[in-house]
């Protein structure tokens, strides 16, 4: 996979993509401090190390473009534009989050932004994709459908049926497989038969990319490439990024599956914020002040929003069924 295109982006797109992977890392460093110390319920999946997915995929669509998440989906919120303080309130359960307060980390949704969910059913994402995509072909509106997808959700049944659906019906979908290493603790190279994800696209008859998902710029341009097939009717793609992740598989994980100094490792030699920083400026597309100040302003307006969060209402009992059953 070449990676030249994505270095052509504007100034303005490069500063967003930047802006995009340093609010998704600062709002998972900032989840995992809270949490720790105890103040946020639930449960949480961070997402941490895996930023250049879903900004490099998401940067190609926009609101009427539907995504499907996974519980690890604040990254991929986030990266289709979903407002950070809702998504923030959200976690700590107020009544004024992004879903009332009721869906918590792992089933935060913003329709309005293309974003269908956050999706707690491992492989539940891609038939929900499968049918936005039906109706974009249907209405012939030219949109598309994303669905982001772990190493251990490819090996679901869900997953097959959804692709093969896909590439019967030639639907504008991409199935995007964030292959982190590991499903919880079972590593993808033991559980994912045939070796690469992306070996399973041509059974499907359908065109597959892997791209190293440390590196924004290989993402980016799989992603333009697929969704340009899929808007022009030319069906469905796979793309698989490798890469691997920051944090446990969820808060509290101990990590005994894996080494020490893996984390480490990733942190010190493959973080995608990083590489994006040293390819600008070293290319002279962006200055390292540009990069400097937007993290000054990402981390107030995470902090704003943590406190914004901390001090908002939260539902009352009268609230406890609204919004929550759905008459058609
Ligand atoms: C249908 C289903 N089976 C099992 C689970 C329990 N579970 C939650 S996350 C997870 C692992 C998912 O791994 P992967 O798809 O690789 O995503 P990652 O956590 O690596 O992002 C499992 C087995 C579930 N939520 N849904």
């Amino acid at each position: 996979m070449t990676t030249g295109a994505a270095l052509q982006l504007s100034r303005d797109k490069l500063l967003q993509a930047y802006r995009t992977m340093r609010t998704i890392r600062d709002f998972e460093e900032r989840v995992h401090e809270e949490f720790e110390a105890g103040h946020l319920p639930g449960f949480v999946h961070l997402y941490a190390g895996e930023e250049a997915s879903a900004v490099g995929v998401c940067l190609n669509l926009d609101d009427e473009d539907k995504i499907c998440s996974t519980h690890r989906g604040h990254g991929h919120c986030i990266a289709k534009g979903c407002d950070v303080t809702g998504m923030m309130k959200e976690l700590w359960g107020a009544a004024d989050g992004l879903c009332a307060g009721k869906g918590g980390s792992m089933h935060i949704a913003d329709l309005s932004k293309g974003m269908m969910g956050a999706n707690a059913i491992v492989g539940g994402g891609p038939p929900l994709a499968c049918g936005a995509a039906l109706a974009a072909k249907t209405l012939k509106n030219g949109k598309v459908a994303v669905t982001f997808t772990g190493d251990g959700g490819s090996n679901q049944g869900t997953t097959f049926e959804s692709m093969n659906f896909a590439a019967v019906f030639d639907l504008p979908v991409i199935f995007v497989f964030e292959n982190n290493g590991y499903a919880e603790s079972t590593a993808s190279s033991w559980s994912v038969a045939c070796g690469d994800i992306v070996n399973r696209a041509e059974a499907f008859g359908m065109p597959g990319m892997q791209v190293d998902g440390f590196d924004f710029f290989a993402v980016h341009d799989a992603a333009a490439e697929a969704v340009e097939r899929a808007r022009t009717g030319g069906g469905p793609s796979l793309i698989e990024v490798k890469f691997g992740r920051f944090y446990g598989h969820h808060e509290g994980d101990n990590q005994s599956y894996r080494g020490k100094d893996e984390a480490a490792n990733l942190r010190a030699n493959h973080d995608c914020l990083n590489l994006f920083r040293q390819r600008v400026t070293e290319a002279s597309l962006l200055e390292s002040a540009d990069l400097d100040s937007i993290d000054t302003e990402v981390a107030a307006l995470i902090d704003r929003a943590v406190q914004d969060a901390r001090s908002a209402p939260r539902p009352t009992p009268e609230q406890l069924t609204t919004d929550v059953y759905v008459s058609y």
